[in-house]
């Protein structure tokens, strides 16, 4: 992986075209989305540069790469430009050669992207729990409204059967959820895995995964990090470079 670390504010130069044979990704370090699309970039073979954004403090060019104004977005050599990071992933999936993480069966398809709305829920939860964490207030009612909708996804793995959520081998659905599961430690959630067998063995195997252990921030540097977001301090975005 090639490109920047440190992120670039509001002021600084726009960088260059894109390399030939290059994809760049707008990216923030410690961003789940953006980790969604650096696993599919790893996974298969695509080679990237990363651009960091300061998210406090964008360039008013960024908004040119991603009109939301959102982290990720990519950018080809040929001036494609694509964001929302469902979308970033099932670009890379479909223009890219080298495996395939979505399933070719329709049905099994269908299945994956009825998933990962419910897992909006989770994620939903979480985000709340983080919010309020930051505001110092008590977590433990958001906490159980998490643990409930977590449920989702041990009943949805237990019925499968299989090692992973979309069968024998990790696929689209499994790199979609992950980056959450990094966060656990910062949201004080881990003990929902006491009761989900199933997705407690799945996150071992996803541990051994060589995208994800490309991609592993350790739980301190999260909490580094979220501590100097919470207070609105832009070096956040630079935490531990
Ligand atoms: N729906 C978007 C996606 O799936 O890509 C969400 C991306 C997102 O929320 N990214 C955050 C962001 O860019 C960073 S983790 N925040 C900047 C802002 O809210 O201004």
């Amino acid at each position: 992986m090639t490109g920047s670390q440190r992120s670039l504010a509001k002021g600084s130069a726009a960088p260059g075209p894109v390399p030939e044979g290059v994809t760049r990704l707008y990216s923030m370090r410690f961003c789940p989305y953006v980790q969604r699309a650096r696993l599919v970039l790893i996974a298969k073979g695509i080679k990237h540069e990363v651009v960091n954004i300061n998210l406090k403090n964008k360039p008013d060019w960024f908004f040119e790469k991603s009109p939301l104004g959102l982290v990720p977005s990519i950018e080809t050599s040929d001036g494609k430009i694509v964001y929302e990071s469902p979308v970033v992933c099932d670009y890379l999936d479909e223009a890219f050669p080298g495996v395939k993480l979505t399933p070719a069966d329709p049905y099994e398809k269908a299945q994956q992207k009825i998933l990962l709305e419910h897992f909006s829920a989770v994620t939903s939860a979480m985000h709340k729990i983080l919010l309020a964490k930051k505001d110092n207030q008590d977590t433990t009612e958001l906490k159980t409204q998490f643990f409930e909708k977590f449920k989702i996804l041990e009943g949805a793995l237990a019925k499968r059967k299989s090692p992973y959520f979309g069968g024998e081998s990790v696929s689209m659905i499994d790199y979609m959820i992950w980056p959450w599961f990094e966060r656990f430690g910062v949201f004080e959630v881990q003990e929902v895995l006491e009761n989900s067998p199933s997705v407690k063995a799945w996150q071992e195997l996803m541990l051994q995964d060589p995208a994800v252990k490309e991609t592993f921030t350790e739980p301190d540097v999260f909490r580094g990090f979220f501590e100097l977001y919470s207070k609105n301090n832009w070096d956040a975005f630079d935490y531990g470079l």
